[in-house]
Order: structure tokens, then C-alpha cells, then sequence
């Protein structure tokens, strides 16, 4: 497919998908957003790709939407674009393939905001990441009032809301904000180890697992449990049940075909 405003790339099972504005820090417009909904439905619907890496080009990963559209935006503009970015922030969280953000640098505002809608996060330690919006008297809107708070709890999200400072990739990884830091030199190395490791998990499993920690992430736990026993029904009747099984009963690696 043809993008303008960011890349894709197809490597095995991987899908990369890297945001292309690098003189704006690849902040998010209109026009971005919507080729990133276009691009992760691209990474959802081949049956080839396992695993979806989301990063920028140049020294940023992304740097929050884009300011200079904020002066044309009316209240109901701004209400509409904040609901279009959420959708889109959405839809990445609850696709049936794993995401990966590979945080390259500023990681800002909406950028944050992306990368926490991906299920695991890798930085580089030379990163910036942050919710600057309190700077500009505004506040996140892309989900980041949520999702940074379910990830690192509400007191550190409510400061890094409230100071709009700058965290670097080690304090996000000491805050539990990103899963693990390499230096900016390893980074896509280390990233595209831990994708070929899951890639070669059961996409079947992968799914359920996602589908059941978001939905009973939303739920009470007597229903996230309940969810987790249904789901076992599920994979019960699956060929890559079978295949791990047999795998292990016959000392072999196993090869999952997602049935
Ligand atoms: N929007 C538009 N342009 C940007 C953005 C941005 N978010 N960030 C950087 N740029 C542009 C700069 O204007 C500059 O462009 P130009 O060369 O044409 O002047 C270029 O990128 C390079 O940036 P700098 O020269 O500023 O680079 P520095 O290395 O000096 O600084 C910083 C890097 C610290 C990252 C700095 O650029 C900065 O503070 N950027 C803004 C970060 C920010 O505040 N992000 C939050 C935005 S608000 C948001 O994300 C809300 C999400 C919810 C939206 C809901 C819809 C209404």
C-alpha cells in the first residue's frame, strides 16, 4: 500500500510500520493518523504477520499531535479530533496480533499516547518520555489519562500529567512505563529479537491472551477469571494446541500455524 507520511516494511513475520515526518518529530495529523489506521489494519488482515512494530524515523518516536492544528480547531473540531485519535489508539490495543512500540526518542503527548496503546514497550535509554500537554494549558487526549494511569499507577501518572516533565528511557523503565531499555545502538536489534520470539508463539494464543488481560483489565475479577475459563475451551479445540502439546511429548521445537 502507499503511504505519504509513514513507511511499511514486511520482514518475515514482523510488520514494521515507521512514522515518516522526521522534520516535525513525526508528529501526529490528520493525515498520519489516518494512514497509521490504514497501515495497522494492513499488519492485522496478512496472514503472514505475527508480530506489529510501531517507531518513528529520525530522533524522535513521536512527538504528540500536531500543535500547529490546534489554533483552526473549534471545541466541537478538537472534541471530534481527540475522538478520532482515541478510536484509532483503540483499535491498536485491541488488534488480534501482538504490537510492539520501539521508542526511538521523544515519546510525547499523543506519542506516548500511542505507544501505550501497543502491549509492550522497548526504549532507547536515550529517550524522552512524557505527557507535556499541561504546558500548552491543555491536557492528554488520546487515552493517556487512562492507560498511563492503569500502567504505572495513579500517583507517577498523575505526576507526570500534572509536571508535563520529561522522563528518560531508564526512570520510564525504573517507573514500569516501558518494559525494558537498551541503548538507542541495540534498540532495534534487541526489538526485533523479542518480536521473533513471539512470533514464533501461537497466534491463537497470543489472541486469546491479549483479548483476555484487556477485557478483564475492564472487568471485575470474578469476570476476568470467568473469561480466562471460557478462553481455555477455546484453545482446547485449536491444531496449535495440539502441535505444543506433541512438540513437548516428543522433545521438538513446536511450529504453530494459528488454527
Ligand atoms: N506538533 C507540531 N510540530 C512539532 C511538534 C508537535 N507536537 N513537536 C515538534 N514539532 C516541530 C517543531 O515545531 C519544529 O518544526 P520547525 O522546524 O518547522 O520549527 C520541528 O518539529 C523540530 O522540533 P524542535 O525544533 O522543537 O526540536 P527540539 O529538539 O528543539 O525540541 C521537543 C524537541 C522538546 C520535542 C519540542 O519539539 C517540543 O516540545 N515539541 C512539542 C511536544 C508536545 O508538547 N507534545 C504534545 C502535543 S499535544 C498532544 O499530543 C495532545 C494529544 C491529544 C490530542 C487531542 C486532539 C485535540
Amino acid at each position: 500500500m502507499e503511504y505519504e507520511t509513514l513507511e511499511t516494511k514486511k520482514e518475515g513475520n514482523l510488520f514494521w510500520i515507521t512514522l515518516n515526518r522526521p522534520d516535525k518529530l513525526n508528529a501526529l495529523n490528520s493525515k498520519l493518523l489516518e494512514e497509521l489506521n490504514r497501515a495497522v489494519s494492513e499488519g492485522e488482515s496478512d496472514p503472514e504477520v505475527r508480530v506489529i512494530i510501531i517507531t518513528g524515523k529520525g530522533k524522535a518516536f513521536c512527538a504528540g499531535a500536531d500543535i500547529t492544528q490546534f489554533n483552526q480547531l473549534s471545541p466541537t473540531d478538537a472534541w471530534r479530533f481527540s475522538k478520532r485519535g482515541r478510536e484509532v489508539m483503540d483499535k491498536i490495543e485491541s488488534l488480534s496480533k501482538p504490537t510492539i512500540a520501539m521508542i526511538n526518542g521523544y515519546a510525547l503527548g499523543g506519542g506516548l499516547e500511542l505507544a501505550l496503546s501497543c502491549d509492550i514497550r522497548i526504549a532507547a535509554e536515550e529517550a524522552q518520555l512524557g505527557l507535556p500537554e499541561i504546558n500548552l494549558g491543555i491536557y492528554p487526549g488520546y487515552g493517556g489519562t487512562q492507560r498511563l494511569t492503569r500502567i504505572v499507577g495513579k500517583g507517577r501518572a498523575l505526576e507526570i500529567m500534572m509536571t508535563g516533565d520529561r522522563l528518560s528511557g531508564k526512570d520510564a523503565e525504573r517507573y514500569g512505563l516501558v518494559n525494558r531499555v537498551t541503548p538507542l545502538s541495540n534498540l532495534e536489534q534487541e526489538t526485533r529479537k523479542l518480536a521473533e520470539k513471539i512470533a514464533r508463539k501461537s497466534p491463537v494464543s497470543l489472541a486469546l491472551i491479549k483479548e483476555v488481560v484487556n477485557k478483564g483489565l475492564d472487568s471485575p475479577l470474578a469476570s476476568g477469571l470467568s473469561l480466562e475459563s471460557i478462553g481455555w475451551g477455546v484453545i482446547f479445540s485449536t491444531e496449535d494446541k495440539k502441535e505444543g502439546v506433541n512438540a513437548f511429548l516428543e522433545k521438538r521445537e513446536p511450529n504453530f500455524k494459528g488454527k
